[in-house]
């Protein structure tokens, strides 16, 4: 445990862990390891992703809808509490993999937490899945840094497809093909300059052959070109429905694969959309690894599977400029979708935000410094969801002393309401009182 961790777990014990926690109506015992907040255990009983008229929900069905009749089954309703086995051991996460630690990941106990991805469920579907692929959707949880872009709870889907070598004999590589053939074609700009697997950057597995790697890879990269596609066309749609002229709406779709890395498959990848002059990072996929499949019980198979981000995909389909909007309760917030249909969010108002300054000296440079993932939950924890960002503003090593200085910069922020400077001056000195009392630091 390293010593961040050790302190965090400190401002844990001030806040006395419960014995037990209870989400999705079962109830945990705690240990050193649990770290999960009231404020998150409240989000697992949302399923946004379930609900028609919000949309992730939507989203999700337009994605569902492309895929029916493509040899797919749904699973929707998993819940978001797994062990570590589903969630790191199975998949060949090693035991240092930073996804692991207590900054990174959300806690029941020592053995339980919130699933960090929809991957945490392969294991279960490969196992009982009856069609030659499956799409699985849900909530996933992880401690990170607040902004426009990140929340610590967000919306994935998960997609897999295997082929039985035993099943299909000498047909395999014509039934690949087939199957790559029935995809529907669309016309976007695809950039792959790679190849589908490199010995030294991107390795393919010795139980595949050259040619199955190839043909697995090229059937998961249509079927996402054609993923993205979908949605980003009904993008672009909505925005002309608007009313708006940017010159990008009548450009076709680019996108680029790049290679990537996975513990649990092999060769992997990632796709990109350019969107609006970016780079939009949107799904991670791959070649699912052999002991996967035959910890499941599947033997002799190949196959790929890939786990897609929902909310920032949603975020740029309806218009909706910060990620915590979709949380809100507001009514003039989800009243203003019905389902199957994507219309642009009208902002019903915007409420000035107040920054304010929290500045440290850290201990000694050979100490670790506080993890910001820490400060995030603090912050979180005491202000919820009226923070909209955190930003690490200046920093500097002190010329004579060699201390080092951090300045991070909280904006507080509500949606539905205007907030009055005594109640954020309430809120920032109860995050000042924290940190004083639980970190080596020394305010400024
Ligand atoms: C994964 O979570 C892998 N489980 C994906 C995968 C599945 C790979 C199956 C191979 C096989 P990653 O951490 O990169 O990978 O997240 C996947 C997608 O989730 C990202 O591309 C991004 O679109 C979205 N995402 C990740 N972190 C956040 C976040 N904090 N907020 C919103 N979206 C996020
Ligand atoms: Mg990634």
């Amino acid at each position: 445990m390293n010593r961040s961790v050790f302190r965090f777990a400190r401002y844990f014990s001030t806040k006395k862990v419960p014995k037990s926690v209870t989400v999705n109506g079962q109830t945990y015992a705690t240990d050193s390891w649990t770290n999960v907040p009231a404020s998150i255990v409240a989000l697992t009983d949302r399923q946004l992703h379930l609900d028609q008229n919000h949309p992730i929900g939507i989203l999700r069905s337009l994605i569902e809808n492309s895929f029916k009749g493509m040899g797919y089954t749904f699973y929707n309703n998993f819940k978001p509490v797994v062990t570590t086995f589903e969630n790191f051991d199975v998949l060949g996460f090693p035991e240092d993999h930073p996804g692991r630690s207590k900054s990174d990941t959300y806690y029941i106990n020592e053995k339980t937490l919130l699933r960090t991805h929809t991957s945490a469920h392969e294991h279960e579907c490969f196992q009982k899945c009856s069609t030659p692929g499956y799409f699985i959707s849900a909530d996933v949880y992880r401690r990170d840094e607040i902004d426009r872009t990140h929340y610590p709870a967000f919306h994935q889907m998960e997609g897999a497809r295997i082929w039985s070598r035993s099943e299909l004999g000498d047909s395999l590589h014509e039934k690949l093909r087939q199957d790559i053939a029935s995809i529907p074609k669309v016309d976007i700009i695809v950039e792959d300059p790679n190849p589908a697997f490199s010995d030294a950057t991107n390795p393919k597995q010795s139980y595949m052959t050259d040619v199955e790697t190839e043909l697995v890879s090229q059937h998961l990269k249509r079927t996402l070109e054609l993923l993205v596609n979908q949605v980003f066309n009904e993008a672009k749609k909505s925005a002309k429905l608007a009313g708006s002229e940017e010159p990008y709406l009548n450009e076709p779709l680019r996108v680029r694969w790049i290679e990537a890395y996975f513990p649990w498959t092999a060769p992997s990848y990632e796709i990109e959309v350019w969107w609006k002059g970016e780079w939009l990072e949107v799904c991670g996929c791959g070649v699912v690894r052999e002991q996967v499949l035959t910890n499941s019980g599947i033997e002799n198979t190949i196959g790929w599977a890939f786990g897609v981000g929902l909310d920032r995909i949603a975020m740029l389909l309806f218009g909706i400029p910060d990620i915590r909007l979709f949380w809100t309760l507001d009514e003039r917030f989800s009243s203003q979708f019905t389902r199957g249909s994507i219309t642009t969010f009208k902002p019903y108002s915007k409420y000035p935000g107040t920054t304010r300054d929290v500045s440290f000296w850290l201990p000694d440079t050979d100490k670790l410094p506080l993890h910001e993932n820490d400060l995030m939950e603090i912050v979180r924890d005491t202000a919820g969801d009226l923070v909209e960002s955190v930003k690490l503003v200046d920093q500097f090593v002190h010329p004579k002393t060699g201390r080092k200085s951090q300045c991070y910069r909280i904006n507080y922020q509500s949606m539905d309401r205007s907030l009055t400077n005594d109640e954020i001056n309430v809120y920032q000195e109860k995050v000042r009182d924290i940190l004083r009392s639980t970190y080596e630091i020394e305010l400024r």
